[in-house]
């Protein structure tokens, strides 16, 4: 197969969700608007210059990263929310499951939540990265369900030669028995403001760079919400971050319940704790004088 199918962002959503159904990923053109990218830049640019290199073969000795990105920046609603990155993760991932509660039998559907966020910044002399699974992080067996589907924004242009993420399309159709090889990976070429999303289970990994611009990217990975973060965004993003979000980007920060009951607090749906200052409930007796 050749590169990744290439769509405009007003594209019918029944579409990009076939194709990636098919090849485990698309490149979405002109994703981010001019203005979201200059106030990312913003935000975010700082942060890189101020970053020191990742010390390890995995993350990249010559790549920079900066995570707890909805701690760092307040504009990224329009990116996660993005009606063919969201939408798309929730066709796809949130599909009712049945389950009996004594004789009734009830369709539940999942919640998806933010998982990883970091922006990644590729710098001559850096190679390519190992073809990995995301998804991997949960341990999970291939082929099955999706659950999890990643964005990743292009905040500078990504070419083949500058570590333009490398994927492997169809690979999310593979077992576990078979390795993914260099030679089957295609880098991704796209502008700036443009966004591959891809499922998890597809074979990727940043490519490398020869050239003496940086590659830039921004990556948010939506997963399934029954299970865990892998950036632990409760840790990740102050309250007072969080409430800076619309409730649809709050609820996929963490603060949601997923059916039939993961994440409660106090038995009750965790927003209500972005409505209210309490952080803490109150001790019996906290009000008594000793
Ligand atoms: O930077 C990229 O293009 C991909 C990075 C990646 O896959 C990772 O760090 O796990």
């Amino acid at each position: 197969m050749t590169g990744l199918q290439r769509v405009a962002p007003d594209t019918e959503l029944d579409e990009v969700v076939g194709i990636l159904e098919r090849d485990g990923g698309v490149i979405v053109e002109n994703l981010a608007d001019a203005a979201t990218l200059r106030g990312l830049w913003e935000d975010l640019g700082p942060h890189l210059d101020a970053r020191g290199y990742s010390g390890d073969w995995y993350n990249g000795t010559r790549t920079r990263r900066v995570s707890s990105i909805f701690a760092r920046t307040a504009r990224l609603t329009p990116v996660v929310t993005h009606p063919l990155y969201l939408g798309a993760a929730r066709r796809i991932m949130q599909k009712p499951v049945h389950v009996w509660i004594g004789r009734s039998r009830t369709a539940l559907v999942p919640t998806i939540q933010i998982s990883g966020t970091q922006a990644i910044q590729i710098h001559r002399g850096q190679g390519r990265q190992p073809l990995h699974r995301d998804d991997a992080l949960h341990l999970r067996r291939h082929p099955g369900p999706t659950s999890r589907v990643q964005l990743m924004l292009a905040m500078s242009d990504f070419t083949a030669a500058n570590g333009g993420t490398m994927v492997i399309p169809g690979s999310h159709h593979w077992d576990d028995e078979r390795a993914p090889r260099v030679e089957e990976a295609i880098p991704t070429e796209m502008r700036a403001g443009s966004g591959l999303i891809w499922l998890g289970g597809v074979y990727h990994g940043g490519g490398g760079n020869t050239t003496d611009t940086p590659r830039t990217g921004l990556t948010i990975a939506l997963d399934l919400g029954n299970l865990r973060q892998e950036e632990n965004q409760y840790l990740a993003v102050p309250r007072e971050a969080v409430r800076a979000y619309p409730e649809e980007v709050r609820r996929l920060l963490g603060y949601d319940r997923c059916p039939p009951g993961l994440g409660w607090y106090e038995m009750e749906d965790p927003y209500a704790l972005l409505e209210s200052d309490e952080s803490v409930p109150a001790r019996a007796g906290a009000s008594e004088t000793r």
